[in-house]
């Protein structure tokens, strides 16, 4: 049983009743949020030990969301509760499609609270695979102190690391991103990237630009996510891909970190490249099928029939 450690901010989420302009919309439903969070969730229903590194509010909503990490089974040992940091609260706004946008009420997010010295061996104790996104990077400079931190002692025990750039520019700048996101590109082993996102950090994203990058940064394996036309990976010299697969779109917010999620455990299991990504594609896929950005997160057998095109006994 494989032990993978994240760390990030959470937030309630309001997900939207309706689809459309978020200021048409009148009624929401209190859910909870947070890539790293999510990432942790679909690990734990994979069957993986997911343990995640936070700080929430000391007030009703910090409870909503311990309670629920605490749920689904997520090592909250390393999640404290501080005094005079409300909880961050997210709205969402889904259009038709299923895509989604962001309003964030995360200025003073409890998450700023951590510091560089709260990181040490001991939360790694165990650890197989290290995942970091860039939201938490994105959140407060320092936190790019901490995640360094955090890399060079996965780094020192030979734990390999996972990186997410999910680019957030209503929190920083593509300047901001870029400058932290190739300071840690050596240190990475795992890079999970949407397509725009890689396009957007590398000016370009033709196959030759991303192998460069790849072999530049000695990254092992390099997954570039591209919604519905699939997923790719370059490892060892080689390009792999998989088909995504064809599913009802009703909200696509937490998809990529379920996409992660699968991709780890994959690489974990030591699955072939092809096999992986299908994997992968399918837990990201599930995630679209349902509202709220971590509900749709399936359990291993979930998965496992879905990539089969097993039907399902509904009765
Ligand atoms: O990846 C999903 C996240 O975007 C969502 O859960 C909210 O963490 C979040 C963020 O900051 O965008």
């Amino acid at each position: 049983n494989f032990n993978v450690l994240t760390i990030g901010d959470s937030m309630i989420t309001m997900n939207p009743f309706t689809t459309g302009p978020m200021r048409f919309v009148s009624t929401f439903e209190r859910k909870v949020g947070g890539a790293e969070l999510n990432f942790a969730i679909g690990c734990a229903r994979l069957g993986m030990k997911s343990k995640w590194i936070s700080r929430l509010g000391e007030d009703e909503f910090g409870r909503v969301i311990y309670n629920f990490a605490r749920g689904e089974g997520i090592d909250v040992s390393e999640v404290d509760f501080v005094e005079g940091y409300p909880t961050s609260v997210n709205f969402k706004e889904i259009r038709e499609s299923g895509d989604g946008k962001t309003f964030y009420y995360r200025h003073q997010s409890p998450i700023l609270t951590l510091k560089p010295e709260d990181i040490n061996d001991e939360c790694l104790d165990s650890v197989d695979l290290v995942h970091i996104t860039g939201v938490f990077l994105a959140i407060d400079p320092q936190n790019l102190v901490i995640t360094k931190k955090l890399i060079s002692l996965a780094n020192k025990k030979s734990i390999p690391v996972s990186f997410d750039p999910n680019i957030r520019l209503k929190l920083w700048t593509i300047e901001e991103a870029k400058k932290v996101y190739f300071e840690l590109f050596p240190h990475i082993d795992i890079l999970l990237t949407g397509l725009d996102e890689i396009d957007t950090l590398l000016d370009g994203s033709s196959e030759v630009s991303l192998t460069k990058f790849a072999e530049k940064y000695g990254i092992s394996d390099l997954v570039i996510k591209d919604g519905a036309s699939g997923s790719r990976l370059y490892r060892s010299g080689q390009w792999f891909s998989a088909p995504a697969f064809n599913v009802p779109v009703v909200d696509t917010v937490g998809a990529g970190d379920g996409f992660d999620a699968g991709y780890v455990y994959s690489y974990l299991h030591n699955t072939e490249p092809e096999q992986a990504l299908r994997f992968a594609n399918g837990v990201g896929a599930l995630v679209v099928t349902v509202s709220g950005d971590n509900e749709g997160l399936p359990y291993l057998s979930e998965v496992q029939s879905f990539i089969q095109g097993e039907k399902e006994i509904e009765r």
